[in-house]
C-alpha cells in the first residue's frame, strides 16, 4: 500500500480515536476525579478516587443521574501545578460535567480556572487556600465549590489554640512555599501575632526536599515553645521526625495536609504529642457507618479525604438532579441552594462556594493514634 494512504488511514484512525473520547454518549454523564494518584502523595489522589468511586456507585445503583449512567474518569496531575492545564484540557476533551478534585491548591487553582470559563462544575473536597473560591467570586464565576475549610480559618484555630489552650508565647513556622504550605503557615503566622504570640521564625524550602537539618539551627533561635509545619504528609512525617532526633523536642503542630496516617507512618514514636487542626470526620455514626462500607469494598483504610471525597462527589450529583440539567450555572444555583445531607453532617454553601461554617478541631497524637484534643487531656 503507498505510504501516502497509509499516512492517510492512520491519521483517520488517531481522529476516530480522539472523537471517540470526546463523543457524548447519551446514556452517561461524565465526571473528572483529579488528584494526585502517583509518587509521594499518591494516598491523596486514591482517597479522592475511592470516595467519589463509592458515590457514583450509589447512584448508579438507584437508577443513575438524570436517567443516566454515572461514569468517573480519573486523571493524575502528579501534584504538580505545571500539570494542571493539562490535566483539565484532558478532562474537558472528554467532555466531563463537573470534577471532584484536585487535592492540591497549587494544581486547583490554575485547573478551576479552565473550568470556570466554560462554566464545567468543580469541588474540590481537600484544596484549602482561599484564593480558588475568593478569585472566582471576584470575577464573578459561580460554578467553583469547595467542600473542605480554608487556610485562613484552620490557620486561625491552630493560632487560637496556641495562645489560648496551651498559653504560649513564642511559635516558629516553616513551610514547604507551595500555595498551600506558605499560604497556610502565613494564615497562622498572621493570626498568632493577632493573638499577642511572637513568631521567631518563618522559613521555607522546596516542597521536594527531605534534609531538613539545616533548617533546625533557625527554628531553635529566640526559643519557640511551639513549632508550626505549613506543608503535606510526605514532608511533615520525615521533619517531624528528623527534628525529634535533633533534640527539638517542643511540640510539632501542622494542618490537614500533614494529618494522615502516612504522618504516623513516616514519624513514628516521634508522631507522639503532635498537634493538627481538621474536622472530625470519624467520629459521627454517619462516618463510622461510611469508613465500614468503604474498606469492605475497597480493602483499605479509609482516609480524612475519603469521606470528603464521597460527599463532594454526592453535592455535585444532587445539585445536577435538582436542577434537571448538568448545565453549569443552574446546577450552581441548585447546590447554593440546597442544604446537604451529607456523612460529614449537614452542609450549605455560601456566595463564593465556600462552605458555610467551621468544622476545624485540633486533634493530638496519643499511642500512634490521632485522638481529639478535647478528649485526650
Ligand atoms: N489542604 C490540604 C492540602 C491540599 C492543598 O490545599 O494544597
Amino acid at each position: 500500500m503507498p505510504r501516502s494512504i497509509v499516512l492517510a488511514l492512520c491519521a483517520l484512525a488517531l481522529t476516530a480515536a480522539a472523537c471517540g473520547e470526546q463523543a457524548t454518549d447519551p446514556a452517561v454523564v461524565k465526571f473528572g476525579v483529579g488528584g494526585p494518584m502517583t509518587g509521594d502523595q499518591a494516598k491523596n489522589g486514591e482517597e479522592l478516587w475511592y470516595g467519589a468511586t463509592l458515590a457514583a456507585e450509589d447512584w448508579n445503583g438507584k437508577g443513575g443521574l438524570l436517567g443516566k449512567k454515572v461514569v468517573l474518569i480519573q486523571k493524575d496531575d502528579q501534584a504538580d501545578e505545571k500539570e494542571a492545564i493539562k490535566v483539565a484540557s484532558e478532562f474537558i476533551d472528554a467532555g466531563v460535567t463537573g470534577i471532584i478534585g484536585h487535592y492540591n491548591s497549587g494544581v486547583t487553582f490554575p485547573a478551576s480556572k479552565e473550568y470556570r470559563k466554560r462554566k464545567i462544575l468543580m469541588i474540590t473536597p481537600a484544596a484549602t487556600n482561599p484564593v480558588i473560591t475568593d478569585n472566582a467570586a471576584a470575577e464573578g464565576f459561580k460554578t467553583i465549590f469547595r467542600l473542605c475549610g480554608r487556610d485562613d480559618v484552620q490557620g486561625r484555630t491552630g493560632a487560637e489554640f496556641c495562645a489560648k489552650t496551651l498559653n504560649f508565647q513564642r511559635v516558629a513556622v516553616l513551610h514547604d512555599k507551595t500555595i498551600y504550605g506558605e499560604g497556610l503557615a502565613s494564615a497562622f503566622k498572621q493570626a498568632a501575632e493577632e493573638f499577642g504570640l511572637t513568631v521567631t521564625a518563618f522559613e521555607g524550602f522546596d516542597n521536594k526536599e527531605m534534609n531538613f537539618r539545616p533548617y533546625f539551627p533557625k527554628l531553635r533561635e529566640g526559643d519557640p515553645q511551639l513549632w508550626y509545619f505549613g506543608g503535606i504528609h510526605n514532608q511533615g512525617g520525615p521533619i517531624a521526625r528528623q527534628a525529634k532526633e535533633n533534640g527539638i523536642e517542643i511540640p510539632f503542630m501542622s494542618g490537614d495536609g500533614v494529618f494522615h496516617n502516612e504522618f504516623l507512618a513516616k514519624a513514628g514514636d516521634k508522631a507522639e504529642g503532635a498537634f493538627f487542626t481538621f474536622p472530625d470526620v470519624y467520629s459521627s455514626p454517619e462516618a463510622k457507618a461510611f469508613a465500614e462500607r468503604y474498606e469492605a469494598r475497597f480493602n483499605r483504610k479509609v482516609g480524612p479525604y475519603s469521606v470528603y471525597s464521597y460527599a463532594a462527589a454526592n453535592i455535585l450529583f444532587a445539585g445536577i438532579a435538582k436542577a434537571g440539567t448538568t448545565e453549569g450555572d443552574a446546577a450552581a444555583a441548585a447546590i447554593r441552594g440546597m442544604e446537604h445531607a451529607t456523612v460529614l453532617g449537614p452542609v450549605s454553601f455560601d456566595e463564593k462556594g465556600d462552605v458555610k461554617g467551621s468544622f476545624y478541631k485540633v486533634w493530638t497524637v496519643r499511642n500512634g493514634k490521632f485522638v481529639l484534643y478535647e478528649e485526650a487531656k
